[in-house]
């Protein structure tokens, strides 16, 4: 018989609803075990098994979209306990769609691989103002921040973003992506990092910010 955190993991994979996820999570809750748990071997387990998948070409974006749904579902349930139990998020990242580029899909495929990992993510969504991503970066101080563009016409805005925000004295990691840009571009804007699709963000992600590939939850 399966394991209560295969349930969750295959209810995440499956993606048929949101209930049946809240319902399973809770249920786990209910028979006393750790959040941590549910989160890794249930919750998050389930969505890397999709990433995985859409990585080798076995699963299509909507999917992959579907279950980052049902995960958020399941991480609601347990929100509240991750707090008081003192879950740790592997740091803050914030991330947008550059000024005049209303591009989201890619974006929101790598804000969610990243909160899969264990990364609290803000998502300011598209065509966000230089000033918007200052002020944000300002009041929020995370870690690191994620620029997304899809236009070569976009690509100059990334530059004044990572500029403004550098101009500020803030502390704080940059990473760029979107089919447009590259590494050598990257490095002309002088942002730190570059990758090219979701997975191999999460990789550069936690190697900008010092951490072990293989870490998750801390
Ligand atoms: C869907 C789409 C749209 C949709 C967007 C809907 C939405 N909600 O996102 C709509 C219809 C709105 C649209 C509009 C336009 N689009 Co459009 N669009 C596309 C299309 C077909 C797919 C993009 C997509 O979602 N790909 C799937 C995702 C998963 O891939 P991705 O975005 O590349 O993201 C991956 C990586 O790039 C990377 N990544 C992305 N962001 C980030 C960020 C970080 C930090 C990191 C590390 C990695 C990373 O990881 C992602 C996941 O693996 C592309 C063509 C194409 N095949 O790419 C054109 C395309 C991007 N669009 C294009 C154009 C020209 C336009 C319009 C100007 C068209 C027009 N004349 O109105 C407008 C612009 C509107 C605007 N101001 O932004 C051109 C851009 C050409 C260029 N190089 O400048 C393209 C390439 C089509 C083409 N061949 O001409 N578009």
């Amino acid at each position: 018989m399966a394991s209560i955190f295969e349930e969750i993991a295959d209810a995440v994979v499956k993606a048929e609803s949101e209930a049946k996820v809240r319902g399973l999570t809770q249920k786990a809750l209910d028979e006393g075990h750790p959040v941590k748990k549910i989160l890794e071997d249930g919750l998050v387990k389930g969505m890397n098994e999709i990433g995985e998948r859409w990585k080798q070409g076995d699963a299509f974006i909507p999917e992959v979209l579907l279950s980052a749904e049902m995960m958020r579902a399941g991480i609601d349930v347990v929100k509240e306990l991750i707090i008081r139990d003192g879950i740790k998020p592997l740091g803050k990242v914030v991330i947008g769609t550059v000024q005049g580029d209303v591009h989201s899909i890619g974006k929101s495929l790598v804000g969610m691989m990243l909160q899969s990992s264990g990364f609290e993510v803000q998502d300011l969504g598209v065509d966000v103002t230089v000033g918007k991503f200052v002020e944000v970066v300002k009041a929020q101080k995370p870690d690191l921040l994620a620029l997304s563009a899809l236009l070569t016409t976009t690509m100059p805005a990334m530059e004044d973003t990572i500029k403004a925000v550098k101009k500020e004295g803030l502390k704080i990691k940059t990473i760029i992506g979107g089919s447009p840009t590259s590494q050598v571009y990257a490095t002309s804007i002088g942002a730190d990092g570059y990758a090219s699709d979701a997975v191999s963000a999460v990789d550069k992600v936690k190697e900008l910010l010092d951490l072990p590939p293989e870490i998750r939850f801390l």
